[in-house]
Parts: structure tokens; C-alpha cells; sequence
């Protein structure tokens, strides 16, 4: 079996889990209270705005045919942020009204960690793994959303054709890097992917819940 489909059959009540969460049903069935979507989109865009360092620190490591795809997917992520701040400007949340949670703050962490102290490979595992379970979750949300749904655009931008392609391309990469790693590798391989999924579960809870800093109210104030 590939590495993609063994690590994600490995995972599957984690990834089962994080399917379920109520921030995706809730988002789905128009139920999701203002406020908690706020939350996401302050703390998303906070993600979202980490990751281009986190795909440039990929770049050196990178073999020559994937500096362009990495480099378009930076290009990628910055149109994404001017989504995220059309939705805001339209909706009145400010986008930089809440520093990085908890989670947040610890996941953007480990985006920037393992792509400077891990081999390629292993950060190329980190990204697949957020970008597939983005892809998934926000196709939960797609399965019933009203298209009139004022989230409909996120939903668009990562459960659409073109996104779902470029998970298929990271898919493809990442069972030739696999393939070619000795077991040592593989197997670091497989504990990262883990964790970003723990990651990607965390992320909708602390959506749900708020900031998750000891001593700090969700506006980052001394509780
Ligand atoms: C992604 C994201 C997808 N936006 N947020 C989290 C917590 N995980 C994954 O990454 P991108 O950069 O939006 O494609």
C-alpha cells in the first residue's frame, strides 16, 4: 500500500474525528454562531499567513522540479489571504483583533521547526497532511452548505476541483519520496503525519473553544 493511503488508513479515527467536529457540521447546516466563525478566520488567517515562510523554508531542501510548484503555491496562499480578508471586510471582523491561540501559536511552531530541523521529506508529510485534511473537512461542510451561505467562498477554495488537484499532486510526490526513504526516514515520516493530523483536530476545537493560553482571555488580555 502507498504511504498516503497507509499513514491515512493508520490515522483514520483521529482523521474520523476531526471529520465529525461540530464546527464543520455547524458550518454545514448554518448553525455555526458568528463569533466562533470569527474566531477561525482571525486564527486561520494567522495560519495561512505562517505558512508561506514555512513553504520558502521548504524551497533549499526542495529537488529542482519542485521550486515552481512550491513557489506557485506561495502565490497560492497569498490570493488566499485576500479571501480571508474580502469575507472579513464583508462580515466586519478584523482579522488581526486576536493574537495566535494556544494551538495556533504551537502548530505554526511546528510548520517552521520541522521544516528547518527535518529532512524534506518529512516537511513535505507535514504539508500534504494539512492540505488533505483541509480538503477533506471543508468537504463535509460542501456535502449540504446553502450556496447563498455567506462561508460559501472558503468552501469553494478548498473543496473545488483545482485544490482537490493539487492534493492529488502531493499525493503522487509524497508516495515517490516514500517509496524511495529507507525505513528510519519512513517511519519519522509517519510520526509527523500523525501529529499534524492531532494538529488539525486541535485547530477546530480551539476554534470552538477559544485562545487555550493559561492566564489569557480569547483578545489576549490577562485574564
Ligand atoms: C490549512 C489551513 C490549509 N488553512 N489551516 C489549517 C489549520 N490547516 C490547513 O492550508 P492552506 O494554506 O490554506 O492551503
Amino acid at each position: 500500500m502507498s504511504f498516503c493511503a497507509s499513514s491515512l488508513e493508520r490515522v483514520k479515527p483521529l482523521w474520523d474525528r476531526m471529520l465529525a467536529h461540530a464546527f464543520l457540521a455547524q458550518t454545514r447546516d448554518g448553525t455555526i454562531p458568528d463569533e466562533t466563525f470569527a474566531t477561525w478566520m482571525q486564527q486561520d488567517y494567522l495560519f495561512v499567513e505562517a505558512a508561506i515562510p514555512f513553504i520558502a523554508a521548504l524551497i533549499p531542501k526542495a529537488p529542482r522540479e519542485h521550486w515552481t510548484p512550491h513557489s506557485d503555491v506561495i502565490a497560492a496562499f497569498a490570493k488566499e489571504l485576500e479571501l480571508f480578508e474580502e469575507r472579513a471586510a464583508a462580515v466586519g471582523v478584523d482579522l488581526r483583533g486576536a493574537p495566535p491561540a494556544f494551538v495556533n501559536h504551537a502548530y505554526i511552531q511546528f510548520l517552521l521547526a520541522t521544516a528547518a530541523n527535518e529532512a524534506y521529506e518529512v516537511g513535505y508529510t507535514v504539508l500534504y497532511a494539512a492540505e488533505k485534511a483541509y480538503h477533506e473537512s471543508w468537504k463535509v461542510v460542501k456535502e449540504d452548505i446553502s450556496p447563498d451561505s455567506k462561508w460559501y467562498p472558503f468552501v469553494e477554495n478548498w473543496a473545488g476541483d483545482g485544490f482537490a488537484q493539487y492534493v492529488a499532486y502531493l499525493e503522487g510526490e509524497l508516495d515517490k519520496m516514500a517509496a524511495a526513504a529507507g525505513p528510519d526516514r519512513r517511519a519519522r515520516m509517519e510520526k509527523y503525519f500523525e501529529l499534524t493530523t492531532r494538529y488539525e483536530l486541535a485547530f477546530w476545537e480551539m476554534a470552538a473553544s477559544g485562545s487555550g493560553w493559561p492566564g489569557l482571555d480569547d483578545d489576549g488580555q490577562e485574564a
